[in-house]
């Protein structure tokens, strides 16, 4: 290379393995629109969204995205931004009205249309079987505190494999166990000037420790029904994992005793879900911490939890500590955020793009996964379309960049990362915050719901098309 050479490093030193999906995702409550439509039941989130004060500026997933009508024009969006694949989600009450019951065919009809429209244009569907829309009737009956619900979750899930596995070969059972469990039973409280406020999501339960941690055990519990349940009804070959928000330590400095610390604070960290999933047990510390909190589970139950996996999917935004080893018990310690420790539009998302190398390679680490999928990845603003009819998202291209940099890192060091899917593929119903987050590539005017591709999709199309970091 001369000295006036510009191109930047060679593209064989950013690129990712060969047949590397390039995806975004999306989830049904957040996009589809049509609630009551085509004989779907009432789930948790169209009630609790119905409640006002509960959402920012009452906004709802009642229209959302209209995806449910203009899916078709969605799909030609991805394929003009060079996805490769896309995950969604299906709604439970569009298949189930009731959760449990009679199918629904024309909820059923819809996922079968999407999925030939994404067929014909080259993109591998991937579903998400919960991404939280439990049905209101099954809310109705005790929800995730009752044992029953994961059993009707593995039959709903054994249902749409059977019917859909000609042509999805990957399903997710459960997006983010974490949040919709602890976020939608028990709440976060976080600080603010003068204490602390409890944020909430779906169904809003304030339940006890031992409630909670019993609602955490039906939820893995509801994934491994749902993985046997695949395996029985769906067409032999059928892949599936969980798609769980990892909480993942990064060692603040690269040698092999922090490394080992964050390590060993990644499994404990993520004990009650991946670990327990992984492992078929709760580890010593969960357990006695717990004390008499702790779940009520058998043997057998732990089987189940543990029934073997073809992939495992994490979300992945942020480090959820920096650490350092520590010669005391439990031998690592966290690092507090130094106050300029740059954070994007929201608050809560800190950069941290070593998040992506650590997270896939402590999954490979600690539980030899043959197959990993970074479910999702991405970051919100407040976009604005500007006078030339574009959108300048530079701070999101930065932070797609500075992630992926460090996925390629992973999959050079043979991490066995077989895709990536950006969250999101449009702006769309943020939960709490409404739609005034926008996490998408492609811009959203929700009045007159006009798409209109970011600089950040434009970024994407390079990168997958030379599968590579651009
Ligand atoms: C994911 O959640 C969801 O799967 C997806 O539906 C969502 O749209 C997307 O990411 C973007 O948020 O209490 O300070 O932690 C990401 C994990 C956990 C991030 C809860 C927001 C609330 C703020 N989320 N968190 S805080």
């Amino acid at each position: 290379m001369s000295a006036t050479d510009s191109s930047g490093p060679p593209l064989a030193a950013r690129q990712f393995p060969n047949r590397f999906y390039w995806g975004t995702a999306t989830s049904s409550y957040q996009i589809e629109g049509a609630w009551n439509e085509d004989g779907k039941g009432p789930s948790i989130w169209d009630t609790y969204a119905h409640t006002l004060g509960n959402i920012e500026n009452n906004d709802t997933g009642d229209v959302a995205n209209d995806h449910y009508h203009r899916y078709r024009e969605d799909v030609a969006l991805m394929k003009d931004i060079g996805a490769t694949a896309y995950r969604f989600s299906i709604s439970w009450p569009r298949i189930f009205p009731h959760g449990t019951g009679t199918p629904n065919a024309k909820g059923l009809d819809f996922y079968s249309r999407l999925i030939d429209e994404l067929g014909a244009a080259n993109i591998e569907p991937f579903a998400t079987l919960y991404h939280w829309e439990l049905p209101q009737t099954m809310q109705d009956k005790g929800g995730w505190q009752n044992r029953d619900t994961a059993k009707a979750f593995g039959d709903y899930a054994g249902y749409v494999a059977e019917k859909l596995s000609d042509r999805v070969r990957h399903f997710f059972t459960i997006n983010e166990f974490r949040t919709f469990v602890d976020m939608g039973h028990r709440g976060k409280d976080i600080p603010v000037a003068g204490g602390t406020m409890t944020i909430s999501i779906a169904p809003g339960l304030k339940l006890s420790l031992g409630q909670l941690n019993q609602v955490r055990h039906h939820a893995v519990l509801a994934h491994g029904m749902a993985v046997q349940a695949i395996r029985a009804k769906g067409k032999v070959g059928t892949k599936v994992g969980p798609a769980e928000v990892i909480e993942v330590a990064v060692p603040l400095i690269e040698t092999p005793e922090h490394i080992q610390a964050a390590e060993m604070a990644t499994r404990e960290a993520n004990a009650p879900f991946l670990t327990v999933m992984l492992e078929g047990k709760y580890t010593d510390a969960y357990l006695n911490d717990a004390g008499a909190d702790a779940p009520k589970f058998t043997d057998d139950e732990l089987k189940i939890i543990a029934a073997p996996l073809d992939f495992v999917g994490i979300n992945v935004y942020r480090p959820i500590a920096y650490v350092l080893a520590d010669e005391r018990p439990p031998g690592w310690r966290e690092v507090p955020l130094a106050k300029a420790h740059p954070k994007m539009f929201n608050a809560w998302l800190t950069l941290g793009p070593e998040a992506l190398y650590w997270a896939p390679k402590f999954v490979q680490s600690l539980w030899g996964a043959k197959e990993i999928f970074i479910t999702e990845n991405g970051c919100a603003s407040d976009d604005v379309v500007t006078g030339d009819g574009k959108v300048y998202d530079t701070d999101r291209v930065m932070f797609l960049r500075s992630y992926l940099e460090q996925l390629q890192r992973a999959t050079a060091d043979g991490v066995p990362v077989k895709g990536y899917f950006q969250w999101s593929t449009m702006d769309n119903f943020e939960w709490n915050a409404g739609f005034g987050n926008r996490f998408g590539l492609v811009h959203v005017d929700f009045k007159t719901q006009k798409r209109t591709p970011k600089l950040s999709a434009e970024w994407f199309r390079e990168a997958a098309a030379r599968n590579a970091v651009v």
